[in-house]
């Protein structure tokens, strides 16, 4: 009998009306026999509604539609939550506004089967990062401060394509991941690494979103310097 793992790939989106189905379809094309789960935080854009046309033909899409925006971390804490519930073997998390290609899915499964922790990774050979201008500078900036201040041997802290093997992560789980915000993907690696779980990198090739807008606030990359601060003192003194 083959040994199929029980896949959950997750999503959270807040106004991706014109990105949903299309990421939705892609992940089909690529795992056909894992589960979906979308977190929408009631979108003005009504994108539930796009995802709840979908799921009349896809009994494996899962739709959890929040009362209002709750943000980012709160929406991976509830499907890391929701993916063990569910006995789920792998959970691979992803934005929605096709910046992470899905092609990619078939090699974060592959490489799960080895590794507890896999992430998608724009500054490893192979990667690539096609932002432009100011906010290039500060993802190469900002992921290299990280790596330097915390010294975990990582390149990519930053990006939200992430596979998590959740049979090997033992007592881990999003929940013990204290930053908020964006800080919260930092944070995280901070956490695996701190539980001396292993990281693997694996290149993607990262585009900027064709539709919609970003929802990230200029304010949160003042956030992440000091929260990396904080988090560095941590483990200089605590640990
Ligand atoms: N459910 C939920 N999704 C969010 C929220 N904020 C952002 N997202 C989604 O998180 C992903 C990353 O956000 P995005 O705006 O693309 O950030 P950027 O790529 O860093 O500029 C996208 O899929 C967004 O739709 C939120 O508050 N709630
Ligand atoms: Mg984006």
């Amino acid at each position: 009998m083959i040994d199929e793992k029980r896949i959950l790939v997750f999503t959270a989106c807040y106004n991706e009306k014109e990105n949903i189905k299309k990421l939705i379809l892609k992940i089909r094309e690529y795992l056909p026999f894992s589960s979906i789960l979308i977190i929408d935080d009631n979108s003005p854009d009504n994108t539930s509604g796009v995802v709840k046309e979908l799921q009349k033909n896809d009994s494996k899409l899962d739709l959890v539609i929040r009362d209002k925006k709750l943000g980012l971390d709160t929406a991976h804490k509830l499907a890391y939550q929701l993916a063990i519930e569910k006995n789920f073997d792998y959970l691979i998390t992803m934005d929605a506004d096709l910046s992470h290609d899905p092609k990619e899915l078939i090699n974060f499964k592959q490489n799960l089967e080895i590794y507890p922790f896999v992430i998608g990774s724009r500054y490893v050979p192979g990667g690539k990062c096609l932002m432009k201008g100011s906010r290039l500078t500060m993802s190469k900036l900002g992921n290299s401060m990280i790596k330097f201040f915390s010294s975990i041997n990582c390149n990519e802290f930053t990006t939200s394509y992430r596979g998590f093997n959740l049979k090997k992560l033992g007592d881990f789980h999003l929940n013990l991941v204290k930053q908020t915000g964006y800080s919260f993907f930092m944070g995280t690696i901070f956490e695996i690494d701190n539980k001396k779980f292993e990281i693997k990198e694996i290149p993607i090739i990262f585009t900027d979103r064709q539709q919609g807008v970003s929802k990230i606030p200029k304010l949160e990359i003042f956030r992440t310097l000091i929260n990396l601060a904080i988090l560095t003192l941590n483990r200089l003194f605590v640990k």
